[in-house]
């Protein structure tokens, strides 16, 4: 089915962002729809598109005019019922927006998560010696699975026992933000056991005392949210917090395995881990793509936008625009990759960005100061979602430097 295009001034596209050939690599495609101009028409979905860093980081600024209550993904609240209770965070615009966002940000703040930093150091040096020792490991698994699961998952407060449902979760979550196609529906499929265990995680019995979740139900205790929203909060960090950070190790390994140069960059010198990290977030995003809708008529971008528009924001295509970027395809951790979309931008910008980079960074570093090469031991294998991208296994070999760098 193709859909109308309703602007005259806007190319229309057969080009289907959730096609697993695209998903694969998806950076050709892009290129294309950033050529088109600065609109696209999607006539698959009947959506607006824009693909470059200018358009992109426009809509993102304003929030007013482009909101978040229709919510982020292809689906359009306001006529389609989601298929979960919407976030009180994401899904919600000024001044509903603010109050959430208040506290989320305190809880996510540099202040609090830099009393994480000694233990998620020590996670990580563990996983990271036992792995060096190993030799051969899948380092999806092993490492980009299993750091942010525990320590991430320990400082957020959830019990040991059921993490294995954090990560379906997520699938289904960002899944969600695309089609009702067969990546969504076979992942629901299998989804009761996993949604009840999210739900009673997100009970304030079911977490520690001094986490993440407890200090959103403590905020609840002074007043700032209603207590059945620290619940809902929580399963915000849960919703946001695990695939992303998972897939942007996966997706830091898999380019330093493939840029051998650029991995004895860091190895040399280890403090440039954070300078790296925003580079794989640059050059590889792990979120794709998501959605804003038009509140009314309005000009950007050499058209008039209709009023009720669902736009896809492909911000991952925006890290990689030249007009930006000057050797925009080019891993070059060397590089001033500040700027990048990967967070997003504006009052919805990604709130646990700070958390994101703490964990990057650790994992980096851990790696840094004991691997004195990655090889990819043949080709890693990708995990299909409709919004983020990742993957499921990435077997690899690494050598130990003789001398550990600490
Ligand atoms: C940024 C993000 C991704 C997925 C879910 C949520 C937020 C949420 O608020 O549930």
């Amino acid at each position: 089915m193709t859909h109308e295009n309703p602007y005259r001034d806007v190319p229309s596209s057969d080009f289907d962002p959730y096609a697993t050939e695209v998903l694969a690599d998806p950076y050709p495609h892009y290129e294309r729809l950033r050529e088109l101009g600065p609109w696209a028409w999607l006539e698959r979905y009947g959506v607006l598109a824009v693909a470059r860093h200018d358009e992109v980081q426009r809509i993102l600024s304003q929030p007013d005019v482009f909101c978040s209550s229709a919510g982020v993904g292809l689906a359009n609240f306001h006529t389609e019922k989601p298929w979960r209770k919407p976030s009180i965070i994401l899904e919600t615009d000024p001044p509903d927006h603010g109050r959430t966002r208040k506290v989320v940000a305190r809880v996510l703040s540099p202040a609090s998560i830099g009393r994480l930093r000694a233990t998620f150091e020590e996670v990580a040096a563990r996983m990271v010696d036992e792995l060096v020792e190993r030799g051969s490991f899948d380092a999806a698994k092993d490492l980009c699975e299993a750091f942010p699961i525990k320590a991430f998952g320990d400082a957020v407060g959830l019990p040991a026992a059921g993490r294995q449902h954090l990560l379906p979760y997520g699938d289904m979550v960002f899944n969600g933000f695309g089609p009702i196609n067969e990546r969504f529906r076979s992942r629901m499929e299998s989804a009761g056991e996993t949604v009840d265990w999210i739900a009673k995680v997100c009970q304030r019995d079911a977490l520690t005392k001094d986490g993440l979740g407890a200090q959103l139900f403590a905020a609840a205790d002074a007043g700032e949210i209603e207590h059945e929203e620290a619940g809902m909060l929580v399963r915000t960090l849960l919703s946001a917090g695990l695939d992303t950070t998972v897939f942007t190790l996966c997706n830091a390994i898999q380019s330093f395995g493939r840029h051998p140069e650029q991995w004895a960059l860091l190895r040399e010198d280890p403090s440039m881990a954070r300078q790296a990290l925003e580079e794989v977030l640059r050059y590889d995003s792990t979120f794709h793509s998501f959605y804003r809708t038009s509140t009314r008529d309005v000009e950007l971008g050499g058209i008039t936008v209709k009023a009720g528009q669902k736009i896809a924001v492909f911000i991952a295509s925006a890290n990689r625009d030249p007009r930006r970027w000057p050797d925009a395809d080019r891993f070059d951790v060397t590089r001033r990759a500040t700027g990048h979309m990967a967070f997003g931008t504006g009052i919805h910008g990604c709130a646990g960005q700070m958390m994101a980079r703490l964990e990057g960074e650790i994992v980096l570093t851990a790696l840094a100061r004991r691997v004195e090469s990655i090889r990819l031991d043949g080709q890693p294998v990708q995990h299909f979602n409709n919004t983020v991208r990742g993957l499921k296994s990435m077997p690899v070999t690494v050598t130990p430097l003789s001398v550990a760098v600490h």
